[in-house]
């Protein structure tokens, strides 16, 4: 193919596509009659989902660190003494038994997370700030008039929500936005005649708030309950103003009030005393800041430093459906159930997950949680806290693919906090070295195991943590950081290497107690038990982790020693099982499950996220694993098929990967008529159900999966693309080795892609040889490039790229 007639087909298939990349948006043609049919601002601190009524509106409000609860010791003091009788009984066969003595005596001490409902024990939970209440006056009477023309969006490409309407003549606008410039909440009202804007506004919350107004600022305070006699724990300000442009502004103790004005500009700042004595001076100079900025030149500052994040990748589908693509959102997700060719939103849900990433987390600051930031009540479902088991890490799955690796550092942070808390929880439980985190964690450092055996007993929730931590060093290659982390994993990596025992039947190096999350299974006299030894999960956690540790020591020229002790224990730890039915193995032993179907799929942790199982390198055991998720089913909670497009994208399955997004875009709310199972509500929150953010972000994952896969240092192109994505591009989705590609491709082949390196690598490119030819690589100067057993092999700099062509 020659170069000219190429750059005119790309020419003319991004000319195609281009209409429908413009379409980056939520809309809707009716205000939000619940929580979830707003749409969610945020700017990695403060929250915001305006509800869009017109004549009385709510706006739910939230700031990332606004928690209950308190620091608290919650290890059970002589939990290691029944350590020795705990495992002997495990590997004696007697897991009941073995489990009972766990609820007894290994279990954290206290309440632990009280059953996910702990906003008034220690534990705590994250809440919801408040609610900003809107009456909007109109010259005539709620019941002589009616709203025409109403739409209500939220922009991802600027990070904006509106609310329009029209009601007695006169068209109004409301923008919001949670500022990315001067860190507060803004709300413009303007109107097509002048003098046509009369509200008046008040804070509240459910519960623990006095409000009042000082001057124009109208506050609400409070002190949440630390969980201890005392109750003093934490404490909040929000401060409201407004700024306007002719009519007046009044008050009375409660409430501001605006008359007559011709634009309104509300400024909502907000602060809590996590980590910060000085929170009542922050949420002042935050306001005044904002205040003194023109609007414009806020707004403008605002979406700058998003789109500074935000449009570092881009994706798009041909859509040849643009009848359904320009349907309002909950409409268009209702017609995707019938008919899936509007490629539109999946690309939509893929950037969405993008957008909220950006939203609910921030340097410096905190990771997103179970709903990222965004909570309506006091008792955030499982206290909206840190789940290490599944949820916690789903978070932050799309981070590094699709090029948001900055937002790694709050992750690394809250670890980071673990460590500490994580030592006593080793010593107490386990007597061993290092630091241990279990199911759980709060923003007080919690590391104890739950408080019930059959899912807070897992202890590779840290082992897993610290993988994602290295794996971020494998996409970045910044060695700073893994100086940083260095300390950090390797203290994970010693407390699994001091505290493994040696499973009498195989000699294998085995974890004892833990548990294959969540998930129970049957002893051989048919009782029902969940507390084992060396779960699969676990041993690909530990492997890895062990990897992990060996390489980042080599990099770094540290503990040669260490090294080889970590390099003799990984060689006994069990390999993966495939169990007579041809399924990879869940535990050490061939158990019946309890649940077939259980959400959470475990053992398939080295195929995605690890990468010890792939169909390339160990092709029998990614046999077991597709038997394993076909057992598993699709249907489940919205995290779980979240993962399961991952899963078969690794599998290279791209159509039942497509299946799975199907299903995750599957309605779910009031008016879908279906409150049960996973799926996703009117404003595209992932259902678990309850909301639950992971699987928005596990779903953003899986798609950047299916179109790039870069697991062991191998860029694999378009490794499971569905029939339906016949055509598309992207840009900006980072491999490992830090490496940023973007393609093209058409008729379902990749017809041209760019390979840049943001560092010295040697970057391998699968190309298979039954398809010999079918890429050649044309580099910008003269790099070699080998070709060698189904790779090209090629060394770039930092700042050089190659460009990879179908081979005519
Ligand atoms: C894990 C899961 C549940 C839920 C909870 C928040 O424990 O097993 O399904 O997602 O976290």
């Amino acid at each position: 193919m020659n170069k000219l007639f190429l750059s005119s087909l790309i020419f003319l298939i991004s000319a195609s596509l281009s209409k429908a990349q413009d379409e980056l948006k939520l809309w809707y043609d009716h205000p939000a009659e619940n929580w979830l049919e707003s749409v969610p601002l945020g700017n990695g601190r403060l929250g915001a989902m305006p509800d869009g009524q017109v004549f009385t509106e709510n706006v739910i409000l939230n700031d990332i660190t606004l928690w209950s609860g308190s620091p608290q010791d919650a290890n059970r003091k002589g939990a290691k003494e029944h350590l020795p009788e705990i495992r002997k009984l495990i590997f004696e066969g007697k897991n009941v038994e073995a489990e009972k003595l766990v609820n007894k005596h290994f279990i954290s001490a206290g309440v632990g997370s009280g059953g996910g409902d702990g906003a008034d024990v220690p534990y705590g939970s994250y809440q919801v700030l408040g609610n900003l209440k809107l009456n909007y006056i109109y010259a005539k009477d709620s019941s002589a008039i009616q709203p025409e023309n109403y739409t209500r969006k939220l922009s991802l490409d600027d990070a904006i929500a509106t609310t329009e309407y029209s009601i007695d003549g006169v068209d109004y606008k409301r923008e919001y936005f949670t500022s990315f410039s001067n860190d507060v909440i803004i709300i413009r009202i303007t109107a097509d005649k002048s003098g046509a804007i009369n509200f008046n506004l008040g804070l509240d919350r459910p519960e623990r708030f006095e409000t009042s107004v000082t001057g124009d600022e109208l506050q609400m305070r409070g002190q949440l309950n630390n969980g201890k006699e005392d109750e003093e724990g934490m404490k909040y300000l929000t401060r409201v103003q407004i700024d306007q442009d002719g009519g007046e502004l009044s008050s009375d103790d409660k409430t501001l009030e605006v008359k007559n004005a011709n634009t309104a500009t509300i400024y909502i700042s907000s602060a809590t005393d996590f980590r910060d004595f000085a929170f009542e001076e922050k949420s002042e100079s935050y306001l005044k800041k904002a205040m003194q900025a023109d609007y414009e030149n806020e707004k403008n500052a605002h979406i700058e430093k998003y789109q500074t994040v935000f449009n570092r990748a881009k994706l798009t589908l041909k859509n040849e459906n643009v009848e359904q693509a320009e349907l309002p959102t909950d409409k268009r997700l209702m017609a995707f159930t019938e008919d899936t060719s509007d490629n539109g939103l999946p690309v939509l849900y893929f950037q969405y997950g993008r957008y909220l990433l950006i939203s609910s987390t921030r340097v410096g600051l905190l990771p997103p949680n179970l709903q990222g930031l965004w909570a309506n009540t006091v008792r955030t479902p499982w206290n909206g806290d840190y789940h290490f088991n599944i949820n916690y890490q789903m978070n932050h799955w799309p981070l590094d693919v699709t090029n948001l690796g900055m937002l790694n550092e709050p992750f690394y942070t809250l670890i980071e906090g673990l460590v500490e808390p994580g030592k006593k929880t080793a010593d107490v439980y386990y007597g061993g070295d290092g630091w241990v985190a279990h199911v759980i964690t709060n923003v007080w450092g919690f590391t104890a195991p739950g408080e019930h055996a059959s899912w807070g007993s897992t202890n590779s929730g840290s082992g897993w943590l610290t993988n994602m931590l290295y794996r971020h060093y494998s996409f970045s290659l910044d060695d700073d950081y893994l100086d940083d982390i260095y300390p950090i994993i390797k203290g994970s990596a010693e407390f699994y290497l001091s505290t493994l025992v040696e499973d009498p039947r195989n000699n294998w190096l085995v974890t004892a107690p833990s548990n294959s999350p969540e998930n129970g299974f049957k002893t051989p006299d048919g009782q029902v038990a969940h507390i084992t030894a060396g779960p699969t999960i676990d041993n690909q956690i530990i492997r890895k982790l062990f990897q992990n540790v060996i390489k980042a020591s080599e990099v770094l020229d540290v503990d040669a020693e260490f090294r080889e002790k970590l390099a003799k224990a990984e060689s006994q730890l069990p390999p993966n099982q495939i169990d007579e039915h041809g399924r990879l193995m869940e535990w050490l032993y061939p158990y019946e499950e309890v649940e077939p179907t259980h959400r959470h799929v475990s053992p398939l942790w080295g195929l995605y996220p690890g990468d010890e199982i792939s169909v390339t390198d160990t092709p029998e055991f990614a046999g077991a694993s597709k038997k394993l998720l076909e057992r598993r089913g699709d249907i489940s909670t919205g995290w779980s098929l979240a993962w399961k497009i991952n899963l078969w994208a690794r599998l290279q399955d791209g159509n039942h990967s497509f299946k799975l997004i199907k299903d995750l875009l599957k309605p779910v709310g009031v008016k879908a008529g279906n409150l049960d199972g996973g799926g996703s509500y009117p404003n595209l929150f992932d259902a678990h159900p309850p909301f639950q953010i992971d699987g928005n972000f596990g779903g953003t994952a899986g798609i950047a999966e299916m179109l790039i896969q870069s697991h062991s240092d191998i860029i694999q192109l378009l490794p499971a693309l569905p029939d339906q994505w016949a055509e598309g591009e992207f840009s900006g989705l980072r491999v490992r080795g830090g490496g940023e590609v973007d393609a093209k491709w058409k008729k379902g082949r990749m017809i041209s892609a760019q390979l840049k390196a943001s560092m010295d690598h040697k970057f391998k490119i699968y190309s298979p040889k039954d398809e010999q030819g079918r890429y050649s690589i044309k580099v910008s100067d003269d790099t070699p490039v080998e070709y060698t057993e189904d790779y090209y092999t090629i060394s770039l700099k930092k700042g050089e790229h190659i460009t990879i062509i179908l081979k005519s």
